[in-house]
């Protein structure tokens, strides 16, 4: 008996072999492995329409030169350090993050009921925000995310321990907004569940709801079903070119007093991919639920990456807090939503030019960083291996992928791709 237990547990190592022989080859992710098979083609005359981040009409990353002022300022600052910040993060920076997506003269802010905290981009205030809610909310651990999202939420909230389930939010005939069988699936749903919202420029479709719609599906939210709203606001100031315009929807869901949780990124908004810089905002009914909310998120922090890094949520709190820097900010950021703006005219005339079979008018009616073309899954494969042009399978493209230069060859790829298979 002891001899038999003993050669059970004799781990492989030990014999000789690695313990993770057994571990197979996972598949790149859906979109940042885009990226990773673009840069091992040799071609010269590739082109990365894949991955959500700006490039300029050179096709360059671009470093904001508010960003590039801030960081001057920085490293010639001697009286700062590198100490540890507190779990939150740091304090101004909240408030001004808070101030941002709330408006400065929010009542909600105002009357202490909003919790913020410093979280590791977009991704990392979801998770931690999924993580909060899968031990404390009171309600159904069931979010609904629309179909189709942005993918990793259907890997985070799972793994911060809530089901996930879909609503129906785009309607493949009309390009649009599937606002009628939207509602109908959130009629249908538990009362009391979580209701993942993009604030704007939807990912992938480019579809938001208007002003009335939204209205809709807060009467919704609020009156017949008692569910909790988390906002996720990846592209502030990128679906119109303000910010305050983009942050309106989370505001009305804010302003009429019930509680809302909302994921701040300033990867795109700031072009501060790398510094991985966000916040997650949780805004409750009464300061006492504050204080104590507060208490536990640092206990969901904690363990899972102890404090927040402090360079780049330095570099947003000087530009937040600078009136001059705050300004050069919302011009450098229009520059960007216009420049993208610009490569919806310049894509669909080229389509039109090409005379090219279907109706491309949702390339200028849709919104924020990308097209939801249509194109299927064998169109968008076709047009990497033939035209070295790369975007994810699902067809959507980044638009700010594109420059002059590349929107005829994008055209004419894209051409090809709907006439050998439609
Ligand atoms: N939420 C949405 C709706 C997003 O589109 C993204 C980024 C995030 C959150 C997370 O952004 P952070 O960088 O963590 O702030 N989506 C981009 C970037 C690549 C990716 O998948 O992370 C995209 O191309 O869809």
């Amino acid at each position: 008996m002891q001899d038999s237990m003993a050669s059970l547990s004799v781990s492989p190592a030990a014999a000789g072999g690695s313990c993770f022989a057994h571990v197979q080859q996972a598949p790149e992710d859906p979109i940042l492995g885009i990226t990773v098979a673009f840069n091992k083609d040799p071609s010269p005359v590739k082109v990365n329409l894949g991955v959500g981040a700006y490039r300029t009409e050179d096709g360059k990353p671009l470093l904001l030169n508010v960003v590039r002022q801030a960081e001057l300022h920085l490293v010639s600052d001697e009286s700062r350090n590198k100490e540890y910040l507190g779990i939150t993060g740091i304090v101004h920076f909240n408030k001004l993050s808070a101030q941002l997506i709330l408006g400065s003269d929010s009542p909600a802010i105002a009357e202490n009921r909003v919790v913020t905290a410093q979280c590791l981009s977009g991704t990392g205030s979801l998770r931690v925000g999924g993580e909060f809610l899968g031990r404390h909310y009171s309600g159904q651990k069931i979010i609904y995310v629309p179909s189709p999202t942005w993918g990793n939420h259907l890997k985070i909230f799972p793994l911060a321990g809530l089901e996930a389930r879909t609503y129906r939010y785009y309607d493949p005939r009309t390009k649009g907004l599937d606002y009628e069988g939207m509602l109908e699936d959130l009629r249908a749903a538990p009362n009391g569940s979580i209701l993942l919202l993009h604030a704007c420029a939807h990912n992938p479709t480019g579809v938001d709801p208007s002003q009335e719609q939204w209205e809709g599906i807060r009467r919704v939210v609020r009156e017949e079903k008692q569910f909790l709203p988390f906002f996720d606001c990846a592209y502030q100031g990128f679906a119109s070119g303000s910010l305050d315009n983009d942050a309106w929807a989370v505001r009305r869901f804010v302003g009429d007093g019930g509680e809302v949780f909302v994921a701040q990124s300033y990867a795109k908004n700031m072009g501060l991919y790398a510094e991985r810089v966000g916040a997650l905002s949780i805004i409750v009914k009464e300061p006492a639920v504050a204080t104590r909310v507060e208490s536990q998120l640092k206990l969901v922090i904690r363990p899972m990456y102890s404090t927040p890094p402090t360079h780049g949520a330095s570099i947003v709190t000087l530009i937040l807090s600078s009136k001059k820097w705050f300004e050069e900010w919302k011009e450098e950021l229009k520059a960007m939503a216009d420049r993208i703006r610009s490569m919806r005219h310049e894509l669909f005339n080229a389509l039109k030019e090409r005379q090219t079979p279907g109706n491309w008018e949702h390339i200028l009616n849709q919104i924020g960083m990308f097209t939801f073309t249509g194109l299927s899954k064998e169109q968008v494969e076709y047009m990497r291996r033939e035209d070295h042009i790369y975007m994810t399978l699902d067809g959507r493209i980044s638009m700010a992928g594109l420059n002059s230069r590349t929107v005829p060859q994008v055209a004419d790829a894209i051409h090809r791709a709907v006439v050998k298979f439609s």
